[in-house]
């Protein structure tokens, strides 16, 4: 049998309202979690790795892939306590290693991870997707954060529209925008208020792609020898969404991008999480030509698609629909996994709030059952379909 996706899912870990039965119902076989209790820079421990092990395990399913081990603040900006954090980072991975889990999954977006406008974006079906609207996050960026700057990132043309959009918002929107946007890290409890965000933004006033970069450079190279000789997998997850943002400088967004920072490590454990999603509000991205090029340091996918429009605007479409070439995305993937004689890790993303789902409270917002049930199994026909066929 020649080497086909492993199908995994996201989980949250035992507070997660999407539960390890729901993941293997869903045709699973792997679960993709982290310890979130654990801050950035902290070590995750044997027994705490091999504890939530055993509660998948228990479940019928395989721990595949962690997602995310976060890199530190002062790593990106190689400051402060950066050194301790390298060293932390690199016995968490050793602790993996030890447990049998060799995909590590992380990013170096400074400061946020993905943003979006709207959690709650109404699809012509009826299903709800999460939203990005340019204009309204420009509207934040220029008249709720008042980002000092903030106006030489923008043309006037752009800030006469976002001073419209913010005209047109009631007091309403502008909390719902405020609640998305400070939401912060996914997947973590804190909640940033609009001071902290500025602080934290300032911190990187210095900070500038090339700069980042070579931190990013330096980090791989402190981590990967290691890495390489325990047999982990680092997987770069992309910016997301893959422009700057508030200022912030991104290395992670393109093609070149990419290259980049292989060519600069070339180590095998230095790798890519290729998320489509991610990749795919930015025209020139061609993500068909990147899942052949990159191939070979693919080590995880998140296979979802967006659906952009000409204004910067994107929201989540169904899997197999929006901007993504995902017949094509896929079937190089699978040529390299086929070449390569392994699986590589695959999960739904994002999927929409749909059926049962919309009427449930508690969420993570993209991770609903039965929206990424439904990406999942799409994904699966379509990888079936593509591997009889060639
Ligand atoms: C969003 C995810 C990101 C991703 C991290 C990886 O749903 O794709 O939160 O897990 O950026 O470090």
């Amino acid at each position: 049998m020649s080497a086909c996706f492993e199908q995994t899912m996201r989980w949250y870990g035992p507070g997660d309202p999407v539960s390890l039965s729901d993941i293997r119902q869903a045709g699973a076989t792997g679960v993709v979690t982290a310890l979130h209790q654990y801050a950035p820079g902290e070590i995750w421990p044997v027994e705490a790795i091999k504890e939530r092990q055993a509660i998948v395990r228990a479940a019928g399913l395989e721990w595949t892939v962690v997602e995310s081990v976060n890199v530190h603040e002062d790593i990106k900006r190689r400051c402060g306590h950066y050194a301790l954090y390298i060293e932390n980072y690199k016995t968490t991975l050793e602790n993996l290693a030890t447990c049998g889990i060799f995909v590590v999954t992380y990013n170096f977006m400074p400061v946020l991870d993905w943003v979006r406008t709207d959690l709650n974006y109404t699809c012509e079906d009826g299903s709800k997707a999460m939203y990005f609207e340019k204009a309204a996050f420009d509207a934040f960026d220029l008249f709720v954060l008042k980002r000092p700057g903030a106006e030489k990132d923008f043309t006037p043309a752009e800030i006469a529209k976002a001073r419209r959009r913010f005209e047109t918002m009631t007091q309403a929107d502008k909390e719902m925008l405020l609640g998305v946007l400070l939401a912060g890290l996914p997947g973590s409890n804190e909640r940033f208020t609009l001071e902290q965000i500025l602080d934290e933004l300032a911190k990187y006033n210095r900070i500038d792609a090339t700069t980042l970069r070579r931190h990013l450079i330096e980090f791989l190279q402190d981590i990967c020898p290691s890495a390489d000789k325990l047999g982990i997998r680092m997987a770069i997850h992309p910016d997301d969404p893959p422009f700057p943002i508030l200022g912030l400088p991104r290395i992670a967004s393109t093609e070149a991008d990419f290259q980049a920072i292989l060519d600069a490590v070339p180590n095998v454990s230095n790798g890519l999480d290729f998320c489509t999603g991610s990749l795919s509000p930015r025209p020139d991205n061609d993500l068909v030509g990147m899942a052949e090029r990159l191939a070979k340091r693919i080590y995880f996918v998140h296979l979802r698609s967006t659906q952009r429009d000409d204004e910067g605007n994107f929201y989540e479409a169904n899997h197999l629909e929006g901007s993504v070439d995902m017949y094509h995305v896929m079937k190089n993937l699978i040529l390299e996994m086929r070449e390569r004689g392994e699986s590589i890790p695959l999960r739904p993303d994002h999927g929409h709030q749909m059926l049962d789902d919309l009427k449930k409270t508690q969420i993570h917002y993209g991770y609903s059952a039965i929206g990424r049930l439904r990406g999942l199994a799409e994904l699966r026909g379509l990888e079936m379909g593509i591997s009889r066929s060639i």
